[in-house]
């Protein structure tokens, strides 16, 4: 196996033996063959113009898939690189063209039973090295992963019934330059910024979604402690999920709880009429074995991140949608976009209620509507001077120690700032009490990672408020913290908004190149963190 997707890479160089997050050698060797088959199907498309809704829902369903993270069972890795070979064969025979089309090998290959398949996945053909130069390996890798955070917000947005058949163009044409041997560095350089356009399209159509559907997000104080009743505990974030498992559990003396990215579900008007949605449970994504080991009650994981679960727990964990892992429940979904969750209802009857690890409330909800209520008071701070800059700190948390730079960040950060965030980062400091100025509290929550693009629309909102004439001139300051392949794709966003400088940590992804790296660097000036105090310095005081 070779993979280096993710922030917490062995030596921030690439996972070889096993992955850190769990992924083990085959199923790593899968996730890649998957890759190939998606860059099979999108030249197939391409080239022989065939036209399939099914095929682009597999796509993005595949791409989700191999997100760090989501799935760690090879036998479902494998009936979907089945299925995409199906798909892909029954395109092939309809070509009518001729097919003068030098058709490559992801589009040509037919393994005969799984032992083939397992075979490929083990090759090199299928392998991120595959692609000796450098340069061109790094940029075709920042294009994938961008385009799997991608197809991963398009996926919530189309299981809510919203879609747009120009994004799963873009998505095509992407993962089929990454086996066009024709295209030069500049090539796929344009196809890397040509992707933050289409992910800032993406992220505002499942914001249309969620709102459309939910409503939109307010200022919600959201409980941390524990009531006396049996409860499940649902993390990930998919909010159809949310609204099924609430409508189900309804009257039956089971509570429900969120974990991790879950957390913004109490912000849409829509969630908050059910009793039984009683608050968030413990912090981010890499907290949960200890956290779902005192929760004592089932765990329901919609989407990532899940991790290798302890045995105090395995028998109470289910998973669903594109989430796999070997041995746990997996709940299936209905042709008509319903899932049951009765079997885990019954289950949380019978187990004891949750084991309290604190209390108090968190305080969420500031995407883009809510601030924009809120608009007068927020102009006014800015041109008395009570807040001197915004700090956006959205993106990921997760496993590393180095990772305790964005606590002592935050709380070094003087008193007439005030953070932005959105994503699982906030766990680092959204329980540390900061205070408000002038009663704008100074953590602002937008929601969940995909709500980084409410803190677009608010930096975009106060330009215009300002009357300036380019967004950097905004007294906005970016300390994104990243880990997965969806901040990848926040990343190439913010660069498509024309965002600068931005600081990326706790390191540099370690699938930039040297050169890819500079390219980053010299023209939209972003840099690595260092100290605290040091990065202080320079985002706030200069
Ligand atoms: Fe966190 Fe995981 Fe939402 Fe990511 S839970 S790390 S960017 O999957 O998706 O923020
Ligand atoms: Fe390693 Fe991250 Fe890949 Fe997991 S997803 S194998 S931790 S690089």
């Amino acid at each position: 196996m070779f993979c280096f997707q993710c922030q917490e890479t062995a030596r921030n160089t690439g996972c070889t033996v096993a992955g850190v997050c769990g992924k083990k050698d085959n199923v790593a060797n899968l996730q890649d063959l998957l890759i190939y088959v998606v860059k099979g199907l999108s030249v197939v498309r391409i080239n022989l113009g065939y036209s399939n809704d099914a095929i682009d829902k597999y796509i993005v369903d595949a791409l989700f898939t191999t997100i760090t993270n989501a799935n760690f069972d090879d036998q479902d890795i494998i009936s979907k690189i089945k299925e995409g070979l199906a798909l892909r064969d029954q395109a092939t025979p309809t070509c009518s063209c001729g097919c003068s089309v030098d058709l490559p090998d992801c589009v040509t290959w037919k393994p005969e039973n799984d032992e083939e398949i397992i075979a490929k996945a083990n090759s090199l053909d299928v392998s991120v090295q595959a692609t000796e130069n450098e340069d061109i390996r790094s940029l075709r890798e920042l294009l994938t992963y961008g385009v799997k955070g991608m197809s991963a917000y398009l996926h919530h947005a189309m299981v809510l019934g919203y879609d747009d058949k120009e994004l799963h163009k873009f998505i095509r044409k992407a993962m089929a330059s990454t086996v066009d041997d024709t295209l030069s560095g500049d090539d796929l350089t344009a196809f890397v910024l040509e992707c933050g356009k289409y992910v800032v399209d993406t992220m505002a159509l499942l914001d249309k979604a969620n709102t459309e559907t939910y409503g939109h997000p307010e200022i919600t104080e959201v409980e941390i402690g524990v009531r006396n009743n049996p409860a499940i505990l649902i993390s990930g974030h998919d909010l159809k999920d949310m609204e099924q498992l609430l409508e189900q559990t309804k009257g039956t003396g089971v509570d429900v709880y969120t974990h991790s990215e879950m957390l913004p579900a109490h912000y849409y008007p829509a969630f908050k009429k059910y009793d039984h949605f009683v608050g968030n449970y413990g912090g981010a994504w890499h907290t949960q074995k200890s956290e779902f080991e005192s929760f004592n009650g089932p765990i329901v994981m919609t989407t990532n991140c899940i991790v290798p679960p302890a045995e105090s727990y395995v028998d109470r964990i289910y998973t669903t949608g594109v989430v796999g892992y070997p041995g746990l429940k997996y709940i299936p979904v209905d042709e008509n976009g319903n899932k049951d969750f009765s079997e885990v209802i019954e289950k949380a009857k019978k187990c004891a209620p949750p084991k309290q690890i604190e209390t108090g409330k968190i305080v969420g909800g500031f995407a883009h509507n809510q601030v924009f209520a809120l608009a007068d008071k927020v102009v006014e701070a800015v041109k008395s001077g009570a807040v001197r800059k915004f700090v956006v700190m959205a993106g990921c948390d997760g496993r590393h120690n180095s990772r305790n730079y964005y606590t002592e960040f935050a709380k070094a950060l003087p008193e007439d700032t005030i953070i932005l965030t959105a994503g699982c980062a906030k766990y680092r400091y959204n329980k540390l009490n900061l205070g408000d100025i002038g009663g704008i509290p100074r953590v602002l929550d937008a929601g969940q990672c995909n709500d980084c693009y409410s803190l677009a629309v608010i930096a975009l909102k106060l330009k215009e408020v300002f009357e300036l004439e380019d967004i950097n001139d905004l007294p906005i300051a970016y300390n994104v913290a990243w880990y997965e392949q969806k901040a990848v794709a926040v990343l190439l966003a913010l660069l498509h908004l024309g965002v600068k400088n931005i600081y990326l940590g706790p390191t540099l992804p370690a699938f930039l190149s040297p050169n890819v790296a500079n390219v980053l660097v010299e023209n939209f000036g972003i840099g690595a963190i260092s100290t605290v105090d040091e990065d202080i310095e320079k985002m706030i005081n200069q």
